[in-house]
Protein backbone atom coordinates (compact mmCIF):
# COMPACT_ATOMS: atom_id res chain seq x y z
CA UNK A 1 0.00 0.00 0.00
CA UNK A 2 1.51 3.61 -1.08
CA UNK A 3 2.58 5.89 1.82
CA UNK A 4 -0.54 8.24 2.24
CA UNK A 5 1.44 12.10 2.46
CA UNK A 6 -0.11 15.10 3.91
CA UNK A 7 -1.51 17.51 1.58
CA UNK A 8 -1.07 21.15 1.24
CA UNK A 9 -3.87 23.28 0.15
CA UNK A 10 -6.43 26.09 0.54
CA UNK A 11 -8.82 26.78 3.34
CA UNK A 12 -10.92 29.70 4.89
CA UNK A 13 -9.74 29.90 8.22
CA UNK A 14 -11.34 31.28 11.35
CA UNK A 15 -8.58 33.34 13.03
CA UNK A 16 -10.72 35.66 15.35
CA UNK A 17 -14.99 35.03 15.93
CA UNK A 18 -16.62 37.52 13.77
CA UNK A 19 -14.09 38.59 11.65
CA UNK A 20 -13.56 37.55 7.67
CA UNK A 21 -12.54 33.90 7.27
CA UNK A 22 -8.73 34.41 5.91
CA UNK A 23 -8.08 31.91 2.87
CA UNK A 24 -4.42 30.71 3.26
CA UNK A 25 -2.31 27.52 2.57
CA UNK A 26 -2.95 24.49 5.42
CA UNK A 27 -1.27 21.38 5.36
CA UNK A 28 -4.29 18.50 6.35
CA UNK A 29 -2.42 15.20 7.11
CA UNK A 30 -3.40 11.63 6.22
CA UNK A 31 -6.33 9.71 7.45
CA UNK A 32 -5.98 7.82 10.59
CA UNK A 33 -7.28 4.35 10.75
CA UNK A 34 -11.32 4.39 9.35
CA UNK A 35 -11.04 8.44 9.11
CA UNK A 36 -11.35 9.37 5.00
CA UNK A 37 -9.91 12.38 3.67
CA UNK A 38 -11.81 13.82 0.79
CA UNK A 39 -11.42 16.31 -1.75
CA UNK A 40 -14.33 19.07 -1.32
CA UNK A 41 -16.42 19.68 -4.47
CA UNK A 42 -18.42 22.31 -3.33
CA UNK A 43 -20.05 23.48 0.10
CA UNK A 44 -23.08 25.41 1.00
CA UNK A 45 -23.63 27.64 4.02
CA UNK A 46 -25.98 27.01 7.06
CA UNK A 47 -26.94 29.60 9.96
CA UNK A 48 -25.20 27.27 12.51
CA UNK A 49 -21.99 27.99 10.75
CA UNK A 50 -22.66 31.94 11.20
CA UNK A 51 -23.46 31.15 15.17
CA UNK A 52 -20.41 29.59 15.23
CA UNK A 53 -18.20 32.06 13.45
CA UNK A 54 -19.60 34.93 16.13
CA UNK A 55 -19.26 32.65 19.46
CA UNK A 56 -16.21 33.80 21.53
CA UNK A 57 -16.60 30.90 24.06
CA UNK A 58 -16.25 27.22 24.00
CA UNK A 59 -17.13 25.36 21.57
CA UNK A 60 -16.05 28.79 19.66
CA UNK A 61 -12.09 27.93 19.53
CA UNK A 62 -10.24 29.64 17.27
CA UNK A 63 -8.08 29.32 15.33
CA UNK A 64 -10.55 26.77 13.12
CA UNK A 65 -12.12 25.61 9.67
CA UNK A 66 -16.17 26.09 9.44
CA UNK A 67 -18.32 24.51 7.03
CA UNK A 68 -20.39 21.29 7.11
CA UNK A 69 -22.68 21.47 4.15
CA UNK A 70 -20.58 19.63 1.69
CA UNK A 71 -20.21 17.10 -1.45
CA UNK A 72 -16.71 15.63 -1.88
CA UNK A 73 -14.94 12.66 -3.49
CA UNK A 74 -12.61 10.58 -1.56
CA UNK A 75 -9.10 11.15 -2.31
CA UNK A 76 -7.39 8.58 0.18
CA UNK A 77 -8.53 6.42 3.10
CA UNK A 78 -7.46 5.29 6.08
CA UNK A 79 -6.57 1.63 7.68
CA UNK A 80 -9.41 -0.60 8.60
CA UNK A 81 -11.78 1.41 5.73
CA UNK A 82 -14.02 -0.68 3.55
CA UNK A 83 -17.01 1.16 3.18
CA UNK A 84 -15.82 3.78 0.59
CA UNK A 85 -12.77 4.12 -1.99
CA UNK A 86 -10.66 6.70 -4.05
CA UNK A 87 -12.88 8.42 -6.24
CA UNK A 88 -16.30 7.47 -4.55
CA UNK A 89 -18.70 10.57 -4.27
CA UNK A 90 -19.88 11.35 -1.12
CA UNK A 91 -21.21 13.62 1.87
CA UNK A 92 -20.16 14.33 4.83
CA UNK A 93 -22.86 14.18 7.43
CA UNK A 94 -22.03 15.79 10.99
CA UNK A 95 -23.84 13.27 13.04
CA UNK A 96 -22.01 10.27 13.22
CA UNK A 97 -23.79 6.73 11.98
CA UNK A 98 -21.27 4.19 13.59
CA UNK A 99 -24.15 1.12 12.65
CA UNK A 100 -23.34 -0.69 15.51
CA UNK A 101 -24.50 1.35 18.91
CA UNK A 102 -27.90 0.96 20.59
CA UNK A 103 -29.08 3.90 19.24
CA UNK A 104 -27.63 3.06 15.33
CA UNK A 105 -29.24 -0.48 15.78
CA UNK A 106 -32.67 1.14 17.16
CA UNK A 107 -35.51 2.96 14.35
CA UNK A 108 -36.05 5.39 16.99
CA UNK A 109 -32.60 7.62 17.81
CA UNK A 110 -30.48 8.97 15.59
CA UNK A 111 -27.93 10.23 18.84
CA UNK A 112 -25.32 7.97 18.05
CA UNK A 113 -24.14 6.99 21.61
CA UNK A 114 -20.28 5.68 20.64
CA UNK A 115 -19.70 8.74 19.24
CA UNK A 116 -21.79 11.45 20.43
CA UNK A 117 -22.68 14.64 18.49
CA UNK A 118 -20.48 16.82 19.24
CA UNK A 119 -19.32 20.95 18.12
CA UNK A 120 -15.65 21.11 18.79
CA UNK A 121 -12.90 21.14 18.65
CA UNK A 122 -11.40 17.83 16.54
CA UNK A 123 -12.63 14.08 15.40
CA UNK A 124 -15.05 12.17 16.66
CA UNK A 125 -12.66 8.97 17.58
CA UNK A 126 -9.76 10.66 19.53
CA UNK A 127 -10.59 14.19 19.70
CA UNK A 128 -8.08 15.63 17.97
CA UNK A 129 -7.47 17.72 14.16
CA UNK A 130 -5.77 16.72 10.98
CA UNK A 131 -5.43 20.50 10.02
CA UNK A 132 -1.92 22.73 10.98
CA UNK A 133 -1.32 26.11 9.41
CA UNK A 134 2.39 26.51 8.05
CA UNK A 135 3.38 27.63 11.07
CA UNK A 136 2.65 24.55 12.76
CA UNK A 137 -0.29 25.39 15.01
CA UNK A 138 -3.20 23.71 15.38
CA UNK A 139 -6.61 24.20 13.34
CA UNK A 140 -9.95 23.19 15.04
CA UNK A 141 -12.09 21.41 13.14
CA UNK A 142 -16.17 22.15 13.43
CA UNK A 143 -19.00 19.43 13.86
CA UNK A 144 -16.65 16.49 12.64
CA UNK A 145 -16.99 17.55 8.63
CA UNK A 146 -15.19 21.46 8.55
CA UNK A 147 -15.38 21.43 4.70
CA UNK A 148 -14.38 25.04 4.03
CA UNK A 149 -11.16 23.62 3.00
CA UNK A 150 -10.02 22.18 -0.52
CA UNK A 151 -9.26 19.12 1.26
CA UNK A 152 -10.57 17.77 5.00
CA UNK A 153 -10.35 14.47 7.14
CA UNK A 154 -13.74 12.73 8.14
CA UNK A 155 -14.39 9.68 10.07
CA UNK A 156 -16.32 6.94 8.41
CA UNK A 157 -19.13 7.22 10.89
CA UNK A 158 -19.40 11.01 9.30
CA UNK A 159 -19.57 9.46 5.49
CA UNK A 160 -22.34 8.49 3.21
CA UNK A 161 -21.53 7.37 -0.25
CA UNK A 162 -23.71 9.11 -2.98
CA UNK A 163 -24.84 8.35 -6.77
CA UNK A 164 -21.77 10.05 -8.43
CA UNK A 165 -24.43 11.41 -10.92
CA UNK A 166 -26.13 13.68 -8.18
CA UNK A 167 -25.38 17.15 -9.09
CA UNK A 168 -22.87 18.24 -6.10
CA UNK A 169 -24.74 21.62 -5.45
CA UNK A 170 -27.69 19.61 -5.17
CA UNK A 171 -26.50 16.44 -2.65
CA UNK A 172 -24.62 19.12 -0.17
CA UNK A 173 -28.18 20.10 0.82
CA UNK A 174 -28.69 17.27 2.41
CA UNK A 175 -25.78 17.04 4.90
CA UNK A 176 -27.57 19.49 7.54
CA UNK A 177 -30.11 22.04 6.53
CA UNK A 178 -32.32 21.06 3.77
CA UNK A 179 -32.31 17.29 5.05
CA UNK A 180 -33.20 18.92 8.99
CA UNK A 181 -36.72 20.39 7.91
CA UNK A 182 -37.98 17.75 5.98
CA UNK A 183 -36.90 14.53 8.24
CA UNK A 184 -38.14 17.00 10.96
CA UNK A 185 -41.91 17.25 9.20
CA UNK A 186 -40.85 13.65 7.55
CA UNK A 187 -39.41 11.52 10.70
CA UNK A 188 -40.06 14.08 14.02
CA UNK A 189 -42.98 14.63 13.59
CA UNK A 190 -44.53 11.71 10.94
CA UNK A 191 -47.02 14.22 9.37
CA UNK A 192 -49.98 12.67 8.10
CA UNK A 193 -52.10 13.84 5.30
CA UNK A 194 -54.54 16.22 5.75
CA UNK A 195 -52.64 17.82 8.66
CA UNK A 196 -52.41 20.96 9.26
CA UNK A 197 -49.37 22.34 10.32
CA UNK A 198 -47.92 25.72 11.64
CA UNK A 199 -43.72 27.00 11.13
CA UNK A 200 -42.39 29.21 13.32
CA UNK A 201 -39.83 31.29 11.07
CA UNK A 202 -39.40 30.88 7.15
CA UNK A 203 -35.50 30.52 6.94
CA UNK A 204 -34.57 27.46 4.78
CA UNK A 205 -34.95 25.46 7.53
CA UNK A 206 -38.85 26.57 8.15
CA UNK A 207 -39.47 26.31 4.30
CA UNK A 208 -37.42 22.66 4.39
CA UNK A 209 -39.93 21.52 7.03
CA UNK A 210 -42.51 22.99 4.45
CA UNK A 211 -41.48 20.96 1.53
CA UNK A 212 -41.28 17.90 3.97
CA UNK A 213 -45.07 18.90 5.20
CA UNK A 214 -46.08 19.23 1.62
CA UNK A 215 -44.19 15.38 0.67
CA UNK A 216 -46.41 14.40 3.54
CA UNK A 217 -49.93 15.55 2.32
CA UNK A 218 -50.43 18.37 4.84
CA UNK A 219 -53.52 20.33 3.80
CA UNK A 220 -52.96 23.68 5.43
CA UNK A 221 -48.69 24.65 6.01
CA UNK A 222 -49.52 28.13 8.40
CA UNK A 223 -45.82 30.16 7.89
CA UNK A 224 -45.16 32.58 10.54
CA UNK A 225 -42.19 35.44 10.50
CA UNK A 226 -41.90 38.92 11.41
CA UNK A 227 -40.67 39.53 7.57
CA UNK A 228 -43.96 39.90 5.13
CA UNK A 229 -42.29 39.87 2.36
CA UNK A 230 -41.07 35.86 2.95
CA UNK A 231 -44.59 34.92 2.08
CA UNK A 232 -44.28 35.01 -1.55
CA UNK A 233 -41.18 33.12 -1.81
CA UNK A 234 -42.61 30.46 0.63
CA UNK A 235 -45.93 29.76 -1.12
CA UNK A 236 -43.13 28.11 -3.73
CA UNK A 237 -42.24 25.59 -0.82
CA UNK A 238 -45.86 24.64 -0.02
CA UNK A 239 -47.06 27.16 2.89
CA UNK A 240 -50.63 28.20 2.02
CA UNK A 241 -51.10 30.94 4.92
CA UNK A 242 -48.91 33.51 6.38
CA UNK A 243 -49.27 35.25 9.90
CA UNK A 244 -46.78 38.11 10.04
CA UNK A 245 -46.07 37.81 13.67
CA UNK A 246 -45.61 41.96 14.02
CA UNK A 247 -48.71 42.93 13.37
CA UNK A 248 -51.35 40.67 15.60
CA UNK A 249 -53.31 43.88 16.80
CA UNK A 250 -54.47 42.87 20.45
CA UNK A 251 -54.21 39.17 20.17
CA UNK A 252 -51.38 36.60 20.91
CA UNK A 253 -49.86 34.89 18.50
CA UNK A 254 -51.51 31.67 19.88
CA UNK A 255 -54.71 33.44 19.66
CA UNK A 256 -54.88 33.92 16.30
CA UNK A 257 -53.15 30.58 15.23
CA UNK A 258 -55.98 28.72 17.56
CA UNK A 259 -58.63 30.99 15.81
CA UNK A 260 -57.27 29.86 12.44
CA UNK A 261 -57.01 26.45 13.18
CA UNK A 262 -60.04 25.91 15.38
CA UNK A 263 -58.17 25.12 18.58
CA UNK A 264 -54.74 24.48 17.61
CA UNK A 265 -52.29 23.25 14.56
CA UNK A 266 -51.75 19.42 14.79
CA UNK A 267 -47.75 19.68 13.99
CA UNK A 268 -45.99 23.16 15.09
CA UNK A 269 -42.28 23.48 14.32
CA UNK A 270 -40.19 26.24 15.77
CA UNK A 271 -37.22 27.49 13.22
CA UNK A 272 -35.89 30.59 14.50
CA UNK A 273 -33.97 29.16 17.99
CA UNK A 274 -36.06 31.23 21.23
CA UNK A 275 -37.36 29.82 23.62
CA UNK A 276 -40.09 32.08 24.10
CA UNK A 277 -41.12 30.98 20.36
CA UNK A 278 -40.93 26.86 21.50
CA UNK A 279 -43.45 28.57 24.32
CA UNK A 280 -45.48 30.04 21.73
CA UNK A 281 -45.35 27.04 19.06
CA UNK A 282 -46.66 24.66 21.92
CA UNK A 283 -49.62 26.36 23.10
CA UNK A 284 -50.58 26.62 18.85
CA UNK A 285 -50.41 22.77 19.34
CA UNK A 286 -54.22 21.20 19.38
CA UNK A 287 -55.61 19.39 22.51
CA UNK A 288 -55.19 15.33 22.03
CA UNK A 289 -52.43 15.03 19.45
CA UNK A 290 -51.19 18.03 18.76
CA UNK A 291 -46.74 18.17 18.72
CA UNK A 292 -44.27 20.78 19.20
CA UNK A 293 -41.14 20.37 17.28
CA UNK A 294 -37.73 22.08 18.40
CA UNK A 295 -35.22 23.15 15.67
CA UNK A 296 -34.11 25.89 15.87
CA UNK A 297 -30.83 26.56 18.71
CA UNK A 298 -31.37 29.25 21.40
CA UNK A 299 -28.39 30.37 23.33
CA UNK A 300 -26.92 27.27 25.84
CA UNK A 301 -28.84 27.29 29.12
CA UNK A 302 -32.14 29.22 27.51
CA UNK A 303 -34.69 27.52 29.69
CA UNK A 304 -38.26 26.63 28.60
CA UNK A 305 -40.86 27.25 30.67
CA UNK A 306 -44.35 25.59 29.89
CA UNK A 307 -47.53 24.81 31.76
CA UNK A 308 -47.43 21.55 33.53
CA UNK A 309 -51.07 21.83 33.24
CA UNK A 310 -51.56 22.33 29.71
CA UNK A 311 -49.19 19.33 28.93
CA UNK A 312 -51.34 17.02 31.17
CA UNK A 313 -54.92 18.09 30.72
CA UNK A 314 -54.29 18.62 26.98
CA UNK A 315 -52.25 15.70 25.88
CA UNK A 316 -49.56 17.93 23.71
CA UNK A 317 -46.08 16.83 23.30
CA UNK A 318 -42.76 18.78 22.59
CA UNK A 319 -39.90 16.90 20.85
CA UNK A 320 -36.54 18.10 20.38
CA UNK A 321 -35.21 16.93 16.45
CA UNK A 322 -31.69 16.97 15.94
CA UNK A 323 -30.71 16.63 11.95
CA UNK A 324 -34.73 16.62 11.62
CA UNK A 325 -34.41 12.89 13.74
CA UNK A 326 -32.84 10.97 10.27
CA UNK A 327 -30.48 8.45 10.39
CA UNK A 328 -28.08 9.03 8.11
CA UNK A 329 -27.20 6.24 6.58
CA UNK A 330 -30.54 5.23 6.17
CA UNK A 331 -32.41 8.05 5.79
CA UNK A 332 -30.43 9.95 3.62
CA UNK A 333 -30.68 7.73 0.33
CA UNK A 334 -34.25 8.12 0.45
CA UNK A 335 -34.46 11.68 0.22
CA UNK A 336 -31.84 11.29 -2.60
CA UNK A 337 -34.41 9.14 -4.22
CA UNK A 338 -37.11 11.99 -3.70
CA UNK A 339 -34.93 14.26 -5.26
CA UNK A 340 -34.25 11.73 -8.04
CA UNK A 341 -38.34 11.15 -8.63
CA UNK A 342 -38.87 15.27 -8.64
CA UNK A 343 -41.10 14.54 -5.30
CA UNK A 344 -38.29 16.52 -3.13
CA UNK A 345 -37.33 20.04 -5.25
CA UNK A 346 -33.88 20.91 -3.98
CA UNK A 347 -33.52 23.25 -6.82
CA UNK A 348 -35.56 25.80 -5.37
CA UNK A 349 -33.40 25.97 -1.82
CA UNK A 350 -30.20 27.27 -4.17
CA UNK A 351 -30.81 31.06 -4.30
CA UNK A 352 -27.03 31.66 -4.86
CA UNK A 353 -23.46 30.18 -5.86
CA UNK A 354 -20.67 31.87 -5.52
CA UNK A 355 -16.41 30.92 -6.10
CA UNK A 356 -14.52 29.61 -3.16
CA UNK A 357 -12.41 33.15 -2.83
CA UNK A 358 -15.96 34.86 -2.25
CA UNK A 359 -16.92 33.05 0.85
CA UNK A 360 -16.81 35.72 2.80
CA UNK A 361 -19.34 37.49 0.28
CA UNK A 362 -21.69 34.37 1.24
CA UNK A 363 -21.76 34.50 4.76
CA UNK A 364 -22.63 38.36 4.64
CA UNK A 365 -25.50 37.27 2.25
CA UNK A 366 -26.78 35.09 4.87
CA UNK A 367 -26.19 37.04 7.50
CA UNK A 368 -28.48 39.80 5.85
CA UNK A 369 -31.13 37.52 5.02
CA UNK A 370 -30.55 37.47 1.33
CA UNK A 371 -30.53 33.73 0.28
CA UNK A 372 -31.45 30.32 1.33
CA UNK A 373 -28.61 28.74 0.24
CA UNK A 374 -25.45 30.01 -1.45
CA UNK A 375 -23.01 27.24 -2.71
CA UNK A 376 -19.70 27.96 -2.61
CA UNK A 377 -17.10 26.02 -5.48
CA UNK A 378 -14.04 25.00 -4.70
C1 LIG B 1 -26.77 22.23 14.37
C2 LIG B 1 -27.87 21.57 15.07
C3 LIG B 1 -28.05 22.08 16.43
C4 LIG B 1 -26.80 22.16 17.20
C5 LIG B 1 -25.71 22.82 16.49
C6 LIG B 1 -25.51 22.31 15.13
N1 LIG B 1 -26.53 21.50 13.24
C7 LIG B 1 -26.17 21.99 12.11
O1 LIG B 1 -26.32 23.10 11.71
ZN1 LIG C 1 -26.10 23.15 9.64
Amino acid sequence: VAQIHPIRCRAAVCRKPGEPLVIEEIIVAPPMPREVRIRIICTSLCQSDITFWKLKDPPGIVPRILGHEAFGVVESVGKDVYEVKEGDSVIPIFMPDCAECADCLSKKSNLCSKFPFKIAPGMPRCGTSRFTDLNGEVLHHLLFVSSFSEYTVVDIANILKVDPTIPPNRACLLSCGVATGVGAAWRTANVEKGSTVAIFGLGSIGLAVAEGARICGASRIIGIDVNPDKFEAAKKFGVTEFVNSRSLGDKSLSEVIKEMTNGGADYCFECVGAASLVQEAFSCCRQGWGKAIVLGVDKPGAILSLSSSDMLFHGKSLMGSLYGGLKPKSDIPTLLKWYTDKKLELDKFVTHEVGFEDINEAFKMLIEGKCLRCVIWM
